[in-house]
Formats: structure tokens, sequence, C-alpha cells
């Protein structure tokens, strides 16, 4: 019988690994389950469009590589201090959404979780960040797998007038259940099509942030500090080793003098976009897809932390 350890330190190994092989793996991120690839969208998936001061006119189709607008933690209203307002047009807000605007109807995206979503009965086992038109109205649908006839349906997002969801650009929670197993297909379907029914998702994600109780869970429940690329709870040589071997490296999908071999074909359209995926480097302490003095600023200021759970003198970072 495997013990749940045993299942955590084999995670923990793949997770160790992936430090080194660049490649996309399944993850949580400060203790939630983040929608990990887009299965499948229709041909009028799109974000809004909105840029500050503007209209929200000039909306992009979503394409291989901008499918990354609904996937990883929310994105869309993040302030220079990363804390968001509940409002998605802010000035320094981003346009990391996708969905549907104007009459076209039968509109649906796909979203996949690489670890299955939790169906504890009590809880609320998925949570669609979104915004809506007051006459918005889709169906939520999860799967065990991506087979048409097998997915139910477990609810329906509907704006209202005056209220959240319902106004454009602010942004909601919608909360579903399930009984299924291994659910790790969620579907969204468009319901109402023609004026005021416009609708745009921000992020999937599992609704319960899970607090580590051990080392392993730490890596596993995504909650290492920056700089532990060992993910061993502690910062420390054993991380500047692995900070070291690649020191100026780059992999920003937009730069060719960087070495893209690790991205998917096509790769997503910008650095941001290849964390949300799955793909950034872990050394690139910073997130910018170049590894350089920056990183090491980071790695300065971490060096010696350490958030190991059953060590009383370490900080938790959850
Ligand atoms: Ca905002
Ligand atoms: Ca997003
Ligand atoms: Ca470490
Ligand atoms: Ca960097």
């Amino acid at each position: 019988m495997f013990t749940r350890k045993f299942f955590f330190n084999v995670v923990l190994f793949v997770v160790i690994v992936g430090v080194f092989s660049g490649s996309a793996i399944a993850r949580y991120i400060n203790g939630r389950n983040w929608a990990d690839s887009v299965v499948h969208y229709t041909e009028d998936i799109q974000n809004s469009g909105f840029v500050p001061g503007g209209s929200g006119s000039g909306a992009e189709i979503m394409d291989p590589c901008t499918v990354w607008w609904v996937l990883g933690p929310s994105d869309a209203d993040v302030d220079p201090n990363g804390i968001g307002n509940g409002y998605a047009w802010d000035p320094c807000d981003m346009d990391y959404v996708a969905g549907w605007r104007f009459a076209t109807p039968q509109q649906e995206i796909v979203v996949k979780f690489d670890i299955p979503l939790d169906d504890a009965p009590d809880a609320n086992a998925v949570v669609i960040h979104l915004y809506c038109g007051s006459y918005a109205e889709a169906s939520v649908w999860a799967g065990a797998d991506n087979d048409p006839c097998n997915y139910v349906r477990i609810g329906t997002i509907a704006g209202v007038e005056d209220e959240i969801p319902g106004t454009p650009g602010r942004f909601y929670d919608a909360r579903f259940n399930f009984a299924i197993d291994n659910v790790r297909y969620i579907k969204v379907y468009r319901e109402t099509a023609f004026g005021g029914t416009g609708m745009f998702f921000d992020s999937f994600a599992s609704a319960d942030v899970i607090e580590p109780t051990s080392r392993v869970e730490v890596a596993y429940y995504g909650w290492c500090i920056t700089s532990d690329l060992n993910k061993d709870c502690y910062v420390n040589l054993l991380d500047f080793a692995l900070f070291t071997t690649n020191w100026l490296t780059c992999n920003n999908p937009t730069d060719g003098s960087c070495d893209h071999s690790s991205l998917p074909e096509p790769p997503p359209s910008i650095c941001h976009g290849l964390w949300q995926s799955g793909y950034g480097i872990e050394a690139d302490l910073n997130h910018d897809c170049y590894i350089d003095v920056s990183d090491l600023a980071i790695f300065a200021e971490e060096w010696l932390e350490c958030n190991d759970p059953c060590n009383p003198n370490c900080t938790p970072t959850w």
C-alpha cells in the first residue's frame, strides 16, 4: 500500500526534476491548483480588448500562443504592489482574460487540470474568476475526461443588472461543487448571445487554499521561497549551485537570441504567458525570462531564509 508520504515524495522528485528540465509540470501555486492547459476553444474566444481609457473594441482572438490568458494564477487585476481591487480596467491592469462578446452563440472554452480537482463533498471544488454583462449566462460542466458525452453540468454563471456579476470589468468568483471523481476538465458554454452578454474569464482554480504541514507539502503545494530552487525549505548553497547552472541564460519567447528549446510549439506569446503556462526557468526569480543580476539581487535578499513548517526558527510563507 503506498502511503500519502510516499506519494508526496514521488511528486517532490518530479517537481525537482522539473527544475532541471524546464518543461511544464502539473503544479499547485500558493496552495491552489490552477488550470494547466486549454484543450478546446471555439473560434470567437477572445480577450476583452480593454485598453486603459479606451472602450474595449480592439480585442484579439485567442490562438495557441495566447491560451495562457486563462491559465495559471489570476493576473488581470494586479496593481504594481501585487494586490487587486476587483476591477479589471484600471490603467495598471492587463487584458489577460478570454471569453466572448458580441452576438456570437455557441462559444465554449475547456481547460484542463493536470492534477485532478478535489471532489470533497462539503467544499467548493472549483472557482472561476470572471466578469460579465448583466444578461450574460454560461453553463459550467465538469469531466473526468474530455469526452463530450461524459461532461456533467455543475451549475450556471449569470449576470444580474447592477450587481456583481453583471457589471463589466467587476470581477466575481463563481464557485461550484460536484460529486465526480478525478475531475480534470472544466468547460464553460455560452447560453445567451445578445447585447450585455459578454463574459470574460481570468482564471480557473481549486477553491481551497491548502497550507502545508511538512517540507514535502511546502514543495508540492507551491509555497517555496522563490530562491529555494531545490525546494527543501532552506535557501543556501545548494540552491546557489542550481542558480549558477542557469546563469546568463534566457528563454524570453520574443527574444530570438534566447534558447527556446524547452518551450512548447508554438510558444506562449510573451514572457509572462510562458510563466502562466508553467514553462518558466525556476532560477529566473523575477520572472522576466532572463537570469542575471536582477535575480541575483533577489537571491541575496532571501539568502538563509527558511519556511520549514517543522522548524520554529523559520517563517511560514502561507
Ligand atoms: Ca484593478
Ligand atoms: Ca488570466
Ligand atoms: Ca533549498
Ligand atoms: Ca530574471
